[in-house]
């Protein structure tokens, strides 16, 4: 029996769906701690791609139970629909999903304010899918929850209470139409009609199977500079994609858990704006993006890409507190004849001691390379970590040292059997 934390180590897209897949075979419980629909989990079986966003990667095995953690933050719409995509590519769900009932719920009214904010000067490059302005509320303390969904006079009590407040918001602030209270409510309580079967006291359940000796797979979404504490801030998202959050976002408590498993791209990339202080804006930055397929998986914007970042990798295996890494995307550097890894910032000569809190002193920080050689050989068939090139052998010792990690686990293509255990 273990509890386990799968977290993102850069700025997501790290490959946390395949590998949460690949290890949910050895656990009976997968659950989602934070985030929405804002992520977008990749999973291939086969010739099949599944793109999970609410529901954990878990799903694609039939004897796991899925939980939605009550920090996470629920469109109704897509949950629905991604029920909807699943059975239709033959996944029953069944009773294997349950969903807290102290999740908050993503309003329409959040979707509009999140795409109007993006479409002033403080943009961010969010995903437009509701996240910030629903976290807002929720820490506002005025948000309305899946448990309000059990009572119709509350429900409409609590919309009619946040639809007056965001009507004075969009009308002055935006110049947008009311929204209609009593549409919302039909629609939500339509939801519920749908939703209903999969609530429940989830965090007595995760206790309860911790209790039982049930195994259970934590799945962060985003990644650690992405933390809204953590991260680059204010370029971040509105939760908690750390080791931490897995326990608020499912009340576990931190005694219970194991491991944390922290997932680690081969090099970098981000999505949205932000510093990036490792980003190529060169043909090389192009050639990872063509090779390793980098456009996101929920908007379908393309991804920035650069070096390897070992010195943010080292502060996030410190907030993680990493046990084991899985680097994935190895196979996406076998076309390169020298590899850059960024070992420290420099700003005006002067070598930083800590990864910045500032955004600007990173807006300025200059990365220091070692540069490896590369291994100039297909490895996306190997199956065991001695058959791998000696140079990029050479090269996942460098990243494990400068990151101050142990590696588990190196993914050579997207496919379950695309992965090499290392003892
Ligand atoms: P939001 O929508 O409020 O969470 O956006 C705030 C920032 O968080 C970033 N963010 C992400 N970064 C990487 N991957 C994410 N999921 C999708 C994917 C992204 C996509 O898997 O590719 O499809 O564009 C994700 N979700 C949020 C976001 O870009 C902002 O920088
Ligand atoms: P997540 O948000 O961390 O789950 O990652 P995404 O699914 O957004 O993006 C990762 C992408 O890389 C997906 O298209 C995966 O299918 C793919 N992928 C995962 N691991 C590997 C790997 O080792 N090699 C290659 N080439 N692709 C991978
Ligand atoms: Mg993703």
């Amino acid at each position: 029996m273990s509890v386990s934390i799968i977290v993102g180590s850069q700025w997501g897209d790290e490959g946390k769906g395949k590998i949460v897949d690949l290890l949910s075979e050895n656990f009976q419980i997968v659950a989602r701690y934070q985030g929405g629909a804002n992520a977008g989990h990749t999973v291939e079986i086969g010739d099949k791609k599944f793109i999970l966003h609410l529901i954990p990667s878990g799903i694609l095995r039939e004897n796991v139970t899925c939980v939605i953690g009550n920090g996470v933050v629920i469109d109704p719409q897509a949950l629905l629909e991604e029920i909807k995509m699943l059975e239709e590519l033959g996944i029953k769900i069944n009773d294997r999903l349950l969903i807290s009932h102290k999740a908050h719920l993503i309003m329409p009214y959040h979707k509009i304010i999140d795409s109007l904010n993006e479409s002033s000067a403080s943009k961010i490059g969010t995903t437009g899918r509701g996240i910030g302005p629903c976290y807002i509320d929720k820490y506002a303390r005025t948000g309305i929850r899946i448990v309000d969904l059990l009572d119709r006079k509350i429900l409409s009590e609590k919309i009619k209470c946040n639809i007056s407040e965001k009507n004075n918001l969009l009308k002055k602030i935006y110049n947008q139409d009311e929204l209609n209270v009593d549409e919302i409510v039909e629609t939500y309580l339509k939801f519920d009609d749908q939703i209903d079967k999969y609530i429940t006291d989830t965090t007595t359940f995760l206790n309860n199977s911790i209790k039982e000796g049930k195994s259970i797979l934590l799945e962060g979404a985003q990644g650690a500079l992405l933390d809204i504490d953590h991260g680059t801030y204010p370029y971040v998202t509105s939760s908690n994609p750390t080791s931490g959050g897995a326990c608020t976002g499912t009340g576990i408590p931190p005694t219970k858990i194991d491991d944390v498993i922290g997932i680690v791209k081969a090099y970098t990339t981000r999505v949205g704006l932000g510093p990036f202080p490792t980003e190529l804006n060169d043909e090389t930055g192009e050639k990872l993006r063509k090779i390793g397929f980098e456009y996101g998986a929920t908007t379908g914007r393309p991804r920035r890409c650069g070096w390897y970042d070992a010195f943010l990798v080292n502060y996030s295996s410190m907030v993680n507190g990493i046990t084991k890494a899985a680097i994935t995307k190895l196979d996406v550097l076998s076309n390169f004849e020298k590899i850059n890894v960024c070992v420290g910032y420099e700003i005006n000569g002067k070598k930083l001691k800590y990864f910045p809190s500032s955004i600007y002193e990173l807006e300025n920080s200059k990365p220091i390379y070692e540069t490896l050689d590369g291994w100039n050989e297909d490895i996306s068939s190997i199956k065991n970590y001695e058959s791998l090139p000696t140079k990029a052998k050479e090269y996942l010792e460098f990243i494990a040292k400068q990151s101050g990690f142990k590696i588990s686990i190196v993914s050579v293509g997207p496919k379950r059997d695309q992965t090499i255990e290392v003892e």
